[in-house]
């Protein structure tokens, strides 16, 4: 049986839902050629990885429809997101058993930590399109990665690496006052309200 929520039931607390899709980043937009571009998964990782961007769009794709919710309190229901899942590339580029924890980086020079289970969930990608058009440069094209379940500062854009690690360090918001784990469900805001389970 297919459960179908209301909108009202997909929309956290504190959030109010938008038709519109606001841009949010911390500095600007940074430039990209495609003929540089390179994508690196580093780290705790069986072999490290550098994709060029053929490559990257020559791994399985997949289309997935998701909400998402920043924290300054919008939400934006059904984001029909094109990529290729977190999960695809650890199975092309083996975790070493220590790995808990990512760190992804971007162009801007932006960085958000996410535990590694969490970007292995069914829903985590790293999108190159939205709503059947290509992603523009403004919400992180070429490539972002989308962590649904998650406040939308955790869903960095322009991704240019991922290091797996043992251990957890505090991303750019992170360190700047946001909460370390980021669960709009639980109105994980602000790292005032971490309990030290996250
Ligand atoms: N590289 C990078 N990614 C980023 C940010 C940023 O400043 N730099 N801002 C984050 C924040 S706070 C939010 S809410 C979302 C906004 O995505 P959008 O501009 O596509 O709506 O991007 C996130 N990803
Ligand atoms: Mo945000």
């Amino acid at each position: 049986m297919v459960v179908h929520r209301s909108p009202a039931d997909r929309t956290p607390p504190g959030q109010i839902l938008t038709e519109k899709w606001p841009v949010l980043h911390y500095a600007s937009v940074p430039p990209v050629k495609l003929a540089q571009w390179r994508f690196r998964m580093s780290g705790l990782v069986e072999q490290p990885l550098d994709l060029g961007w053929q490559e990257f769009r020559a791994l399985p794709a997949v289309s997935l429809t998701s909400d998402f919710h920043c924290v300054t309190t919008w939400s934006r229901l059904d984001n029909t997101w094109e990529g290729v899942r977190f999960q695809s590339l650890l199975e092309r580029t083996p975790p070493r058993p220590a790995a808990r924890h990512v760190m992804v980086r971007a162009l801007d020079g932006y960085a958000t930590n996410v535990p590694l289970l969490t970007l292995l969930e069914d829903d985590v990608l790293l999108a190159w399109s939205w709503n059947g058009k290509p992603l523009e440069a403004e919400h992180g094209g070429p490539l972002r990665l989308v962590v649904p379940r998650l406040y939308g500062w955790k869903s960095a854009k322009w991704v240019c690496s991922v290091e797996l690690m043992e251990h957890d360090r505090r991303g750019f918001w992170e360190e700047r006052g946001y909460h370390n784990r980021a669960d709009p469900w639980r109105e994980e805001r602000y790292s005032y309200q971490e309990t030290g389970d996250e």
